[in-house]
């Protein structure tokens, strides 16, 4: 089996920048994520990372301690490693420039979403850390400006989630197939354990939150009740855990579609485009999937600031393609 370090330095010809700059930029995240496996596996039995840190997020949601503990277990990697020019966080109002000698000239940004549905860490469901590298689109020699991070999704170099569930499962693309590497805890390695992920054909799940359902458009409705009346291969399958890793990463494996429309609550949709769908979009078409917002492709959504929200569907082609024509009859 290969370790994730011999899987990119066999396929270095995938990877059109430095394969040295991609084993660093893993080497920070790997680092990262097994700090956090470690102490989530263990999140019943320490005061470290359960409950809340008593500090408010950009996001005006009461941060957990698990949140912040992630959140800086990735901002101290890449900053102690120089892997990264910049990075933007959920967890941070702002994006973190970082500025030294040792990184003249590096062109790295990412973007990350330290630990993702981390409400579910309380109740043992998976949760997941999810990043996003671009190339900075500014100049070396200038300072770092927002316009480095408010790229469109198609111009990632690099996008990949861990979950943190009954295993841990680091998955990425850098253009070239979808890969998964499982951690072996006992010696902290990540083996090649999922090559080629591809969305099956006939998936028959559907995942969103049935409870917003009064919430939803019309069209999202006929939809709901396209996947639940009986003909051909349906009625699907309802799946939904609250954790968009966990769902999109089954969905991924057995076929399925996850959605989240636009309700009353969150106008703009709930997740946030540039560390969550930007990534997953990704990955998705990597995939052999889609992922719009109901109307356009994710992938070429301009943004205009680093916390934006958007509608949010994803999974293989035919299944969002079907929900397309109920939101724009
Ligand atoms: P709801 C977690 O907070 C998250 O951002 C995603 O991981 C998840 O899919 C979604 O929100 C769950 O939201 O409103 O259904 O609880």
């Amino acid at each position: 089996m290969y370790t994730l370090g011999e899987f990119i330095i066999k396929n270095k010809d995938c990877f059109s920048y430095s394969t040295e700059s991609l084993l660093r930029l893993f080497s920070c995240i790997k680092l990262a994520s097994k700090e956090i496996h470690k102490e989530v596996n263990k999140a019943g039995l320490t005061k470290k990372i359960i409950g809340v840190s008593g500090v408010k997020n950009i996001q005006g949601e009461v941060q957990k301690k698990v949140d912040d503990f992630a959140n800086q277990a990735f901002i101290n990697s890449f900053k102690s490693r120089n892997v990264v020019c910049g990075i933007a966080s959920e967890e941070s109002k702002n994006f973190i420039e970082i500025k030294n000698k040792k990184i003249m000239n590096n062109p790295y940004i990412v973007l990350i979403d330290p630990l993702d549905g981390s409400s579910n860490i309380d109740v043992n469901v998976s949760i997941g850390t999810i990043f996003s590298v671009y190339m900075r689109s500014s100049s070396t020699k200038d300072h770092l400006s927002i316009n480095d991070f408010l790229q469109v999704g198609n111009r990632q170099i690099l996008a990949g989630y861990i979950i943190y569930g009954s295993s841990t499962i680091l998955v990425y693309s850098v253009g070239n197939g979808v890969h998964g590497f499982t951690l072996d805890p006992s010696i902290g390695t990540f083996y090649l354990s999922h090559p080629n992920l591809f969305f099956p054909k006939n998936g028959n799940i559907y995942s969103v939150n049935e409870g917003n359902y009064t919430r939803f458009s019309n069209g999202i409705k006929r939809f709901l009740r396209y996947c639940q009346e009986e003909k051909e291969n349906r009625p699907y399958t309802a799946r939904y855990i609250g954790s968009l890793v966990g769902d999109f990463h089954r969905n991924l494996i057995k076929g399925g579609i996850y959605m989240y429309p636009k309700t009353v609550f969150f106008p703009e949709g709930k997740l946030r485009l540039l560390y969550e769908c930007n990534p997953i979009a990704f990955l998705t078409e990597q995939a052999g999937g889609k992922a719009s917002d109901g109307k356009r492709r994710i992938l070429d959504i301009l943004p205009k600031n680093l916390h934006q929200r958007t509608p949010f569907f994803c999974g293989p082609k035919e299944m969002v393609e079907k929900l397309e024509e109920f939101t724009n009859e």
